[in-house]
């Protein structure tokens, strides 16, 4: 049994009511360790502990935190294979996937934002003809809340929390309570890095207690929240009449649109990475794969071959495509999807059942699953799935194909694959989305904003954006 425990002050403690939650490993369904269901009590002296260290640590200089977390991002690349190992056992992910992905771009996240807040710089605005100069502070806001799911666990988690220390912020932070070991594994690299205590704090528990105080707490002035829409939008009540700062990351049901014209190979391998890599659990998947008539049968060949080949397996098997889903509930929600689209006249063109890994009867492993839709109203094509199903369709016109990726009330990505400029222009414009890729997928440039519009969110995260998000303007206006 590997217990882990909340980060509490640069120590590492026992939830004070000793409630505890288990923890379960997705690739063979097994209980492997507990993890602290905290409460209320625990968030308060996470609080506390993040409130005395915010004197010191908005006052240090920008060099000593940029040092500080450059330090740590090199500390997680020295323990790749250490992170990597606990993220696989801890999500299902495959051990190759998060050793090439997750951790990489968690360490990423601190080397990023630890030298972005050097460059980090504000606006002055002289009143002509006023005798007057204006110029804006940014000032970090003081303790602030970091909610994150359990899809992407190290990289979100550090995502926020990399940013928010390097503003000069302390923070109270709360992975899912469904992957908490990385984060847990964090706080130790924190304190070798020599990043004072206090400044970040890892509370872990459930949403409904632990999240649910995180976003209560009074003082607690911004959430920076990663996961489900329904809980976005929970969140938002909760926190707007406390007039709290908000960037909410949330669901998406992101077209795939496919033009005859593109490059068709590196469309057809990108499209299976796109459709299934991380088991389909990444908001920015395009799991609407719609195809221009002409190229339909022979792509729907093509892709269908390519994904019966897929490997479902163990997630530490080198030749392991798919893992196992996160947990238990999560399968069955991804199932009951398969179920729904067979009673929308929905035509499975290959998966669609649980996959029994010998020596691990007991996972979730399911099968990666592509459903051919009769229209692009149907729930599969409409609802945040957020497994391994994709549903494909033909179109006829661009026109016709832009009003159907639109039609959903999600928001998030979009990925066209044209070699035409001017339709990649026209619908790059017109696409609702928060980002657009162009025969390309998940090509991340850590300056660039992220997130949606409609249900997908509210607000950006990325570069300056989330420097932004973490610091309070102020307007300072001088006359002489
Ligand atoms: O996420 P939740 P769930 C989608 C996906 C998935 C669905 C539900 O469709 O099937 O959401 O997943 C914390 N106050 N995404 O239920 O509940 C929770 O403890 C404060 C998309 O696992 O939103 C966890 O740390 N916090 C997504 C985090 O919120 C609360 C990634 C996310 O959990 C809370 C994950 C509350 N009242 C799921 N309730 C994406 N956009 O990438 C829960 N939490």
């Amino acid at each position: 049994m590997l217990n882990i425990q909340n980060y509490i002050n640069g120590t590492f403690q026992d939830p004070i009511k000793d409630n505890w939650i288990d923890n379960y490993n997705p690739s063979n369904g097994e209980v492997y360790g507990q993890i602290p269901n905290s409460h209320i009590e625990d968030v308060e002296q996470a609080y506390q502990g993040a409130k005395s260290a915010f004197k010191l640590w908005s006052k240090t200089t920008l060099e000593e935190r940029s040092r500080i977390l450059i330090k740590i991002s090199e500390l997680l690349e020295e323990n790749l294979q250490r992170f990597a190992e606990a993220e696989s056992k801890d999500n299902g992910k495959p051990v190759s996937l998060a050793k090439s992905i997750d951790i990489p771009r968690a360490a990423s996240n601190f080397r990023f934002f630890g030298n972005a807040i050097t460059q980090f710089a504000s606006e002055s605005h002289e009143s002509v003809g006023q005798s007057a100069i204006n110029y804006t502070l940014r000032q970090p806001i003081g303790v602030v809340g970091c909610i994150s799911p359990w899809n992407l666990p190290l990289y979100l988690f550090t995502w926020k929390i990399a940013p928010a220390l390097a503003a000069g912020n302390c923070v109270v932070a709360k992975p899912s309570e469904v992957t908490p070991m990385t984060a847990f594994l964090l706080g130790e690299i924190c304190n070798e890095a020599g990043l004072p205590k206090g400044v970040l704090n890892i509370v872990h528990g459930l949403g409904t207690s632990t999240g649910q105080a995180i976003v209560e707490h009074p003082d607690i002035k911004a959430i920076s929240f990663t996961g489900g829409t329904a809980t976005g939008a929970h969140i938002a009540k909760v926190a707007a009449p406390m007039f709290k700062k908000l960037s909410l990351e949330l669901g998406g049901k992101n077209p795939n649109i496919i033009f005859a014209d593109c490059d068709y190979d590196d469309m057809l391998n990108t499209t299976v990475r796109s459709s299934f890599a991380n088991q389909g659990q990444i908001c920015l998947c395009g799991s609407r794969i719609f195809v221009e008539k002409s190229i339909y049968d022979k792509f729907k060949t093509d892709f269908v071959n390519k994904i019966k080949a897929l490997n479902v397996g163990h997630p530490s098997n080198a030749d392991t495509n798919i893992g196992a889903l996160v947990s238990k509930p999560h399968l069955e929600k991804v199932k009951a999807y398969i179920n729904i689209a067979q009673g929308e006249n929905g035509t499975i063109l290959c998966g669609g059942n649980e996959v029994t890994v010998h020596g691990y009867e007991n996972g979730y492993y399911l099968e990666p699953t592509v459903i051919e839709v009769p229209t692009d109203e149907c729930r599969v094509n409409q609802e945040e799935i957020f497994g391994p199903v994709v549903t494909i369709m033909p179109f006829e016109s661009e026109e016709d194909v832009l009003k159907m990726a639109n039609k959903v009330k999600y928001g998030l990505s979009a990925t066209l694959w044209t070699n035409n400029l001017n339709r990649t222009m026209r619908m790059s414009n017109q696409l609702q989305a928060g980002i657009v890729w162009v025969n390309t997928w998940m090509m991340r440039d850590l300056r660039t904003p992220f997130g949606g519009v409609k249900a997908s969110g509210v607000g950006r995260e990325g570069g300056f954006e989330a420097l932004r998000f973490f610091t309070e303007p102020k307007n300072v206006c001088i006359k002489y």
